[in-house]
């Protein structure tokens, strides 16, 4: 009974600041999202991808999610956008403290987009709300098509699905047709893009939908 009661505190105390994040980064013109998967899915990879595309086009931050080092920022460093990488000490997830902390150091009046790489972890991320717009799940071929119905929160919550390593699916047992419907029978406004990091294959949607959910910049 104290556990939850400690738990409700923990989790409203998040909203409050993730209330905060939101109203200061929508106040800014700035979109974000907050991308959440198992280890290993492919974020990183796909904010490689998505950083590089993106490069003199639009103005982004990254903020990196991990329990240890900053190998993960060091990956998308070489692009010229501002990377912040957060080590959580042994904590599954960000919280939004964390986000509010860093975006104190960030020059905000610069930026039209926010992209948060979560800590990798399919279950603590989904009830800690950051002030983000939207979740984008990933999921990829080598993890299994049902793991929608084995971990729904985070399907429900998110807005965006990615399917990635499609150029692994010949290799594995994995349904590109069952993971899809898996995932929009918990969540049926779901958006879908299937696309593989390594090929690039099925990158051009996902770019698309980024620049379509960015606000122009301000008329001077
Ligand atoms: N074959 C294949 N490998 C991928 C793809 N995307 C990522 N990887 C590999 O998957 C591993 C984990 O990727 P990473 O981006 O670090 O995952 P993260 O832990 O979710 O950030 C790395 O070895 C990547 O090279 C893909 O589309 N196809
Ligand atoms: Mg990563």
């Amino acid at each position: 009974m104290k556990k939850i009661e400690v738990e409700q505190k923990v989790l409203a105390k998040n909203d409050d600041w993730a209330r905060a994040n939101r109203e200061r980064l929508r106040a800014g013109g700035i979109f974000s999202f907050n991308m959440i998967s198992s280890p290993g899915s492919g974020k990183t990879s796909l904010l490689e991808r998505t950083l590089a595309a993106l490069r003199g086009e639009l103005p982004l931050a990254v903020i990196e999610g991990d329990i240890q080092t900053d190998n993960d920022a060091a990956r998308l460093r070489g692009f010229g956008f501002p990377v912040v990488q957060i080590n959580t000490g042994g904590l599954c997830h960000l919280d939004a403290s964390m986000i509010s902390r860093t975006l104190d150091g960030l020059d905000l009046d610069a930026l039209r987009l926010l992209i948060v790489e979560n800590v990798g972890n399919l279950v603590c991320p989904s009830s800690y709300d950051l002030g983000e717009d939207e979740k984008v799940v990933l999921i990829s071929t080598t993890e299994g098509d049902d793991k929608p119905l084995k971990y729904p929160a985070i399907f429900r919550r998110a807005t965006v699905m990615i399917v990635n390593k499609t150029d692994l699916v010949p290799y594995t047992d994995f349904s590109l047709e069952r993971v899809r419907a898996n995932a929009l029978g918990i969540n049926p406004d779901l958006t879908v893009f299937e696309l593989s990091c390594r090929t690039g294959q099925g990158l051009d949607a996902w770019l698309d939908w980024i620049r379509s959910r960015v606000a122009p910049p301000p008329a001077r």
